[in-house]
This record gives C-alpha cells, sequence and structure tokens, in this order.
C-alpha cells in the first residue's frame, strides 16, 4: 500500500517548489516510499470530500492505509516514526530532532509569514514601512540565533534529521529576501540541504506536475 498525498493541480509557486507538499514528498523520498498524488483544484479544496481531510481546505493532506492527516509537521512526523533515515535512534537524539521540527514550524515560520503577510497585503497602509521595519527586525533577531547556533555545524544537531528537512523547508521561503543576504551560513546550509539527492527527485516531481498543468 502506498501513500497519497495532495497537492496543487496548478501550483501558484510556478513549479519552485514552495508549495507545502515540497516538503513531504522530499521527506517520502528521503525514506524511500513511493508514494501517489492526488491533485486538486482551489475549488475541489474548498469541497466536502477534502475539507474531511483537511477542516481548513488547504494541502498537502496524507492518506495511508485508513490513516488520514493533515499539517506537514504531523505528517512528516508520522512519515519519519515509521521510516529508518529522518530520526535518530538514540532516545535522546530523536527528541531533539522533533524539537527542531517544531521550532522550525513554531519559532521561524511565524516570523516568515508575517514578513510575507504584511509585504502582500499592507504595502498600502500608511504606517507599512513602520511596520515592515518592525517586522524585519523581529525576524532578524530569529536568523541570528539560528545562524549563530548552526555556526560550523553541517546540520542542526548530528545527522541530517526531520528537523533539517522542515527548517530548510521554511527557510526557502525567504531565500529571494534582501535580508537573507545577511545570512550567508543560513544560505549555505539550505544550499547544502537542496543538494540531497532526495531532495532533487522530489523537486523534480512537482516540477513535472506545474509543466503538465500549463498543457
Ligand atoms: N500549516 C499548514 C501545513 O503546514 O500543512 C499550512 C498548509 C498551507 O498553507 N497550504 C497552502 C494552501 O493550501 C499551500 S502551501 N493554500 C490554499 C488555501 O489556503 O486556500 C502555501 C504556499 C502557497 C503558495 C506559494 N507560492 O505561490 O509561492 C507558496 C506557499
Amino acid at each position: 500500500m502506498r501513500p497519497t498525498i495532495t497537492a496543487f493541480a496548478a501550483s501558484p509557486d510556478r513549479g519552485r517548489g514552495l508549495a507545502r507538499d515540497m516538503r513531504v514528498r522530499w521527506a517520502l523520498e528521503e525514506v524511500g516510499q513511493v508514494y501517489d498524488v492526488r491533485l486538486l483544484t482551489f475549488a475541489e479544496m474548498k469541497e466536502a470530500p477534502h475539507l474531511a481531510m483537511n477542516p481548513f481546505g488547504q494541502i498537502p493532506t496524507y492518506e495511508d492505509d485508513g490513516l488520514r492527516l493533515f499539517e506537514t509537521g504531523a505528517i512528516i512526523l508520522h512519515i519519519a516514526e515509521r521510516h529508518d533515515g529522518l530520526l535518530p535512534q538514540e532516545s535522546d537524539a530523536r527528541a531533539r530532532a522533533k524539537a527542531w521540527m517544531f521550532a522550525a514550524v513554531s519559532s521561524v515560520e511565524p516570523w516568515i509569514l508575517e514578513l510575507e503577510n504584511t509585504g502582500f497585503f499592507e504595502r498600502d497602509k500608511p504606517w507599512f514601512q513602520e511596520r515592515m521595519a518592525a517586522v524585519e527586525a523581529r525576524l532578524c533577531r530569529r536568523l541570528e540565533a539560528l545562524a549563530r547556533w548552526l555556526d560550523d555545524r553541517e546540520w542542526l544537531d548530528g545527522a541530517f534529521s526531520a528537523g533539517d528537512l522542515m527548517m530548510v523547508s521554511v527557510l526557502q521561503r525567504i531565500r529571494g529576501a534582501e535580508l537573507f543576504g545577511g545570512f550567508p551560513g543560513l544560505a549555505a546550509y539550505v544550499a547544502r540541504a537542496e543538494a540531497r539527492p532526495a531532495y532533487a527527485r522530489a523537486f523534480a516531481a512537482q516540477l513535472a506536475v506545474y509543466h503538465a498543468s500549463l498543457g
């Protein structure tokens, strides 16, 4: 039985691997699990069958042998628990790798989303410049702490883990932002992760979907 995930039928990121199915594809590739993909239009994401799997009407979801999951953190933790390759065997190291997964989605990603949302939705407000500066400063403090931790480490805690997979997936969202230029260590960390063969296979798979959507 192979798992099925959902993804955009036509991703608004134009195949750049920024939609969140990419991190699930990457995790599945890292552990060598083949999978199927069900592609959804935006309308289908808001219809009852999909809302029964994800109440927020979003992708990705994950189905395997009767289990239905949403939220990439939960999906990737499930994959990592059931296969070798994404979590250390030793229990303390395993707990620390999970801590980095949570750090990615709860201590770093919210500041990145705040930056994006401010840029998208508040640009026309008279207080935009002041707010943007404050949002950037908050994000930079998180990035400085992360860069300090990484220092000359290859990965966050020993071998590459689901913690790195989540953290890199989160950081990719700001790769093009001017402020990320101030963090060459983090850029190199993202590049190291993207050089992994499993990442390349996942990226190619989502890009093929985007190219097919162009008709
Ligand atoms: N917390 C959830 C998780 O981690 O699973 C968030 C899931 C989520 O945000 N899904 C988005 C979605 O379904 C797709 S990835 N959005 C549609 C909707 O809410 O109606 C977010 C995303 C979308 C587009 C780009 N892009 O174009 O660059 C990047 C990321």
